[in-house]
């Protein structure tokens, strides 16, 4: 019997997470954060603020700190309860570091230079960039295997990598004759906005570190930002689709129509339905107040989380102990089976 068939007993537990790299945006949102609210109420949950992954690129130590408590605000401002779910940051539990170096001798050379998001981030630049950059993946494989997690809700971007995870987890039962062991995660992928495109180019995703303020609605921005970026949009001179293969044919679109029906909790089929024919002088005003109506609310309560920081600690140092208490007996048998001394 394979380890996928296995599936031995085990509770079931979410971890995901996201990087204090600043510029919080509507993708992260859509394809993650929004998407952990549900979940904390079906599993136990845990959300990270991945900082170790964050300095794989360079930092300002004085805004990385500033940066960890904005995505811990945005998680708590999102809907996430600090008492149902655990939320803490990642270098405060040091399970991570420690496994995600089994797991760097664990993975292979060739596994990781296939990793697209590597190839994107480093570009024509591989030689200059980290270490740490091209070991993401196995510390990302630490992060969900140091809980046993079982499922991770993700950006479609994350794929691949939860992908070497699974092959990490199975490898390492393998090769230490711990049969099902590690869990094999299984990424949960949303239907709608799993891959939010930047706004101003539809052939690549919405992200933090586009300079152009243009690409991308950040939670932080004011509605006057808001409208202004989805106006400015790009689209072209045609009226909405009527058909889904019409719009599958017209990236930007399809784009706005998937942000459209995240945020209204429909399909793109029923957002076409709605505006077949119709210009975008109806549609972007359209879905602008829609973004303000449900972005506000985040908006605001993220400013209050920030403003009033010592909440903020309290849950992450709070959350670190509770991490820190299902890692450490996970990480004590991983040495054993590995054969360190203790
Ligand atoms: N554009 C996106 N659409 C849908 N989901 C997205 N995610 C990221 N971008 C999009 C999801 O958000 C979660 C946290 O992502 P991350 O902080 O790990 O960073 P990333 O994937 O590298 O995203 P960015 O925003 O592009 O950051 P930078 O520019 O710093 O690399 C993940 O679940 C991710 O899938």
């Amino acid at each position: 019997m394979s380890e996928e068939q296995e599936k031995p007993k085990r509770p079931q537990r979410i971890f995901s997470g996201v990087q204090p790299t600043a510029n919080i945006h509507l993708g992260n949102y859509l394809g993650a954060i929004k998407r952990f609210v549900p979940l904390q109420y079906e599993m136990e949950s845990i959300f990270c603020v991945v900082d170790m992954h964050a300095i794989t690129v360079p930092q300002d130590p004085k805004k990385l700190v500033l940066q960890t408590r904005e995505v811990a605000a945005a998680y708590l401002a999102a809907g996430i309860d600090p008492e149902k779910s655990i939320v803490f940051v990642q270098s405060n539990v040091s399970a991570h570091a420690e496994l995600a170096w089994i797991l760097n001798c664990v993975a292979r050379m060739g596994w990781m230079e296939r990793m697209t998001q590597f190839k994107d981030k480093a570009g024509e630049n591989s030689e200059r960039v980290s270490l740490g950059l091209f070991a993401y993946p196995a510390l990302m494989a630490a992060d969900i295997l140091a809980y046993h997690a079982t499922h991770v809700p993700v950006g479609e971007d994350q794929k691949q990598h939860l992908e070497l995870a699974r092959d990490v987890a199975a490898k390492f039962n393998n090769d230490f004759k711990a049969k099902g062991f590690f869990p094999l995660p299984e990424p949960l992928i949303g239907k709608e906005a799993a891959r939010v495109m930047n706004l101003q180019d539809g052939s690549k995703k919405m992200s933090k570190s586009d300079p152009a303020e243009l690409s991308r609605i950040n939670l932080t921005d004011d509605a006057d930002t808001i409208s202004k970026k989805f106006k400015k949009a790009r689209t072209d001179q045609f009226p909405m689709p009527e058909t889904m293969d019409e719009l599958k044919a017209r990236p930007e679109v399809d784009n706005l129509v998937g942000i459209y029906a995240a945020l209204a909790e429909t399909t793109k089929e029923a957002v076409v339905a709605e505006f077949a024919g119709a210009g975008f002088g109806l549609f972007k005003p359209k879905l602008a107040d829609l973004a303000v109506e449900k972005l506000a609310p985040v908006n605001a309560k993220m400013r209050d989380y920030m403003d009033n920081h010592d909440h903020i600690d309290k849950i992450l140092r709070e959350g670190a102990e509770r991490a820190n208490a299902i890692a450490a007996p996970i990480l004590k048998k991983t040495k054993e089976l590995v054969g360190f001394f203790s």
